[in-house]
């Protein structure tokens, strides 16, 4: 990505937060054992707008000033790890000035005087949902701010509307990633009979991620096969294939900072009438639930419509016996945004809007009977409908 979309993602916060200054950390590496560290991953807001994909750096955005802020790296990191130089910082970010980390102190201290209003991003509205510890980066800057300045704007919803509104650029690296997926799959469902094992699957798309200059998985790919697709976080992908039963795929390239995130069901020998019946069920509610995605269209009677095609399914299959079924068998969303995060917020909007990109993802899985599918989709909206830019992969068995 130019330094341009950085530069402007910048100016955009700094607009949309209304206040002095925008002030913002990254992530910083989390140990894994002992002295080695987990593969790092930047704060998706942070890279949004600095594109700088290392740890323990700060941004701050002024008026007529923009800012990176250095981390205090010893001589044995340098060493051990590389070192990402100011040079670096400033020429993929377009910031105007790259400061030490001391000097970063020193301006927080100088906007404290000066009695600048200041936004940056709170704490995560979610994080009581997580399972896990939360990225000390942002929530100690979250603290520090919270202790040197007092009150603060969260720019958080800010931040997520820009994101959900996708430039042209963003547009073609995720269909990049999406042409790098698809590759993927074809080659798969073409030898699906020579696959034995779930893991062989993976590492087939590995293989072909890497070859082709991805930072690899956009997130965990699934690979579950027969009952393991009703486990929808799926992901030791250990199992064997088992002959006469699906194998559901949920994969996606990273290239470049943009994911895919593409779904599709196969079958593994021949599958029952059974199989092929609920296959075909969530395969044509998934093209009529696309083919509801227009912009101006409301979020709520999405849902609603969405709701009204998922029961038509179940019921065909016969799954609709009781209120808490329709929820047992199809217990997910249906759409989330894709951009920087493959779960990219769209910002809570009333209705779709040109630029969005959303998965569509309709499943039924149904453990009794060792039946799981899932068919999804990367969709853009459009000026005057929508595109599904993954249809080049075809959704049948
Ligand atoms: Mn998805």
């Amino acid at each position: 990505m130019e330094k341009e979309f950085f530069t402007h993602n910048r100016q955009a916060i700094y607009e949309a937060a209304d206040v002095d200054v925008v002030i913002l950390a990254g992530n910083v590496s989390l140990q894994r054992s002992n002295d080695a560290s987990y593969a790092f991953e930047q704060e998706s807001n942070f890279w949004y707008l600095t594109g700088v994909n290392a740890p323990g750096w700060w941004l701050v955005i002024e008026k007529e000033m923009s800012y990176l802020v250095a981390p205090d790296v010893d001589e044995i990191h340098h060493i051990f790890d590389g070192s990402f130089s100011s040079t670096d910082a400033k020429t993929i970010s377009g910031v105007d000035v790259v400061l030490k980390h001391k000097a970063g102190e020193n301006l927080l201290e100088t906007l404290k005087e000066s009695g600048s209003k200041l936004a940056t991003i709170g704490e995560d509205p979610h994080k009581e949902q997580y399972d896990f510890a939360l990225n000390p980066g942002p929530v100690n800057m979250f603290l520090k701010l919270q202790d040197i300045f007092g009150e603060i704007k969260d720019c958080r919803h800010e931040l997520a509307k820009l994101r959900a509104i996708k430039t042209p650029e963003e547009i073609q690296l995720i269909r990049n990633a999406i042409r790098l997926t698809i590759n993927g799959f074809e080659a798969v469902r073409n030898n699906i009979h020579k696959y034995s094992f779930e893991y062989e699957i993976e590492a087939d798309f590995d293989y072909r991620f890497r070859k082709q200059g991805a930072s690899g998985h956009a997130y965990d790919p699934i690979v579950a096969a027969g009952k393991n697709a009703c486990t929808l976080h799926y992901g030791k992908n250990q199992d064997p294939l088992v002959p006469g039963a699906f194998v559901l795929l949920d994969i996606g390239a990273r290239l470049k900072g943009y994911p895919a995130d593409i779904t599709r069901t196969y079958a593994h020998g021949d599958v029952s009438d059974r199989h092929r019946a609920v296959h075909l069920e969530v395969e044509t509610a998934h093209h009529k639930i696309i083919e509801l995605l227009a912009p101006g269209l409301n979020v709520k009677d999405y849902s609603y419509e969405v709701d009204r095609i998922m029961h038509v399914a179940l019921d065909n299959l016969g799954l609709l016996n009781d209120d808490s079924d329709y929820r047992k068998y199809f217990p997910h969303s249906i759409s989330h945004g894709l951009g920087v995060d493959v779960h990219d917020s769209l910002g809570g909007p009333e209705t779709f809007q040109p630029g969005m990109v959303l998965t569509v993802e309709p499943g039924i899985y149904i453990p009794e009977e060792g039946i799981g599918v899932r068919i999804e989709d990367d969709i853009l909206i459009t000026e005057t409908g929508h595109e599904n830019l993954s249809d080049g992969l075809p959704t049948s068995l």
